[in-house]
């Protein structure tokens, strides 16, 4: 058997919306998806891309990294896409490259390097790809002229790119895919953090997005998160292996006219529905009948067990339900704002009362 597990986009070291707690999630995904990947007794794994958030990553998360490519490539081969994510903006910088001196096992696929030859047992598998390219002429001309020099065997292309319809803007176009897809056995794809089949090039090759481990915003709230087994090198069979990511829901409601109290005891209700999600956001369009100040906005201090609560309650202002009146500031609308948004910090108030009695004329 020579099985290939790929694995994507763990954004690791991104501390979503600033909370520590993200951070281990993103580490608990990543050490799920390592741990699942070595129970399909691999030959290869292929890391396609975005493997960190940021292009210099914190060092907890460098060393985490680099602790587990070693122990991988100790029992098996490891091949690296680079990322976007992986790319320092205004250089195109990445340390991503430097992973191969950590290993003989360990390869990463370059537009220095954009081939990497792999011998298992009774076969020869070539990874081609090259790094994460942001402009879209120059990122086909490089898939056009690297499949060019595609050798006999099983050749694999894994690139960390948007194709068109998967992703806008996007850099390789279908047609551009399609020209060059006869030449691959299997294509795969980082980038898109949903996992699915490039459905428009299937005709030729089997192709896919492999799809995140971690989500990393309420937009991807519906997507799966796992790893793609082939086993046999079977291209068209992958199998879809779940990884435990944190949960995740994001409710959209359109709640009409709404008083203020009613709104919050909706918000109320949608919260005690969703108490098992580690990651909830609420966004809700109402027309507001009466005072915006008077929804409560405190929600992710009420209920700390969520590691992200984010409550949105958008005005619809069709029926002046939601009117920007002017207001002349004074001590009293001052008080009145600290009263209203329950904010209890009478320091700050009177700090507050004081400034525009100060500079408030
Ligand atoms: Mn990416």
């Amino acid at each position: 058997m020579n099985n290939l597990v790929c694995i994507s986009d763990c954004h690791l070291g991104y501390r979503h919306r600033f909370k520590t707690q993200r951070l281990r999630h993103y580490l608990n995904a990543f050490n799920d998806a390592v741990a699942k990947a070595l129970k399909c007794e691999p030959d290869v794994i292929l890391f396609a891309g975005d493997l960190v958030h940021h292009a210099r990553p914190d060092p907890v998360t460098m060393r985490r990294i680099i602790k587990t490519l070693v122990q991988l490539a100790e029992k098996t081969q490891v091949v690296l896409c680079i990322g976007n994510h992986e790319i320092e903006g205004h250089l195109s910088t990445t340390y991503t490259p430097i992973y191969t001196d950590l290993h003989k096992n360990i390869h990463v696929l370059t537009s220095e390097n954009p081939m990497v030859n792999i011998k298992l047992i009774g076969r020869e598998v070539n990874f081609y790809g090259f790094e994460y390219t942001r402009n879209s002429r120059i990122a086909e001309k490089k898939l056009l002229e690297l499949s060019r020099t595609i050798k006999s065997g099983f050749n694999i292309l894994c690139l960390h790119q948007a194709v068109e319809k998967y992703l806008s803007p996007h850099e390789i176009s279908i047609k551009a895919l399609r020209e060059v897809s006869g030449k691959y056995n299997l294509i795969l794809l980082g980038h898109v953090h949903k996992p699915q089949p490039i459905k428009e090039v299937f005709d030729i090759t089997p192709a896919y997005y492999v799809g995140s481990t971690e989500r990393i915003s309420f937009n991807e709230a519906e997507n799966q998160n796992g790893i793609l087994l082939f086993r046999n090198l079977d291209p068209a069979k992958p199998e879809f292996i779940k990884v435990n990511s944190a949960s995740m829901k994001a409710v959209k409601e359109n709640l009409g006219k709404k008083t203020p109290e009613e709104i919050n005891q909706w918000i109320e209700k949608i919260i005690g529905e969703n108490l098992n999600f580690d990651l909830l956001q609420i966004d809700l369009n109402a027309s507001i009948d009466g005072d915006f100040l008077n929804i409560r906005h405190d929600w992710a201090e009420q209920y700390p067990k969520f590691t992200i609560l984010d409550v949105n309650i958008n005005p619809l202002s069709e029926e002046n339900a939601f009117k920007m009146e002017k207001i002349t500031a004074s001590e009293e609308t001052i008080r009145e704002y600290f009263q209203k948004t329950g904010l209890k910090n009478p320091e700050l108030e009177e700090t507050c009362v004081e400034l525009y009695q100060k500079y408030g004329n």
